[in-house]
């Protein structure tokens, strides 16, 4: 009984998505070291730009809406709050392929 138990809390750990406790993301090789990132709503994500080309942060709601926080140089760290709870994409408007997911919760 005791062991079933433990087993179903274990099921639903490992089933409901962790809300990261490191809110900072790396650029690097054109490349979001997160491709999907659980936060709570309210929370305040770093981008750090560890490459050798400037990018951008570009952050869609899925409403529609866009914040473009501008170019970034290499080095260069910009930080996105998350404010309100869904679904938001991350892009950078420079190289298409860097695109990643970000869940407040
Ligand atoms: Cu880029």
């Amino acid at each position: 009984m005791k062991l079933h138990r433990l087993l179903v809390l274990a099921v639903l750990a490992y089933a409901v998505p962790a809300v990261a406790s490191d809110l900072s993301v790396t650029q690097s090789n054109q490349t979001f070291s997160s491709a999907v990132m659980t936060v709570h709503a309210g929370d305040k994500v770093s981008f750090h730009n560890n490459d050798t080309v400037t990018h951008n942060i570009t952050v869609k709601s899925a409403s529609g809406d866009a914040d473009d926080l501008g170019l970034q140089k290499p080095g260069g760290v910009v930080s996105y709050q998350f404010e309100s709870k869904g679904a938001y994409r991350v892009v950078c408007s420079i190289h298409p392929r860097m695109k990643m997911m970000v869940n407040a919760e």
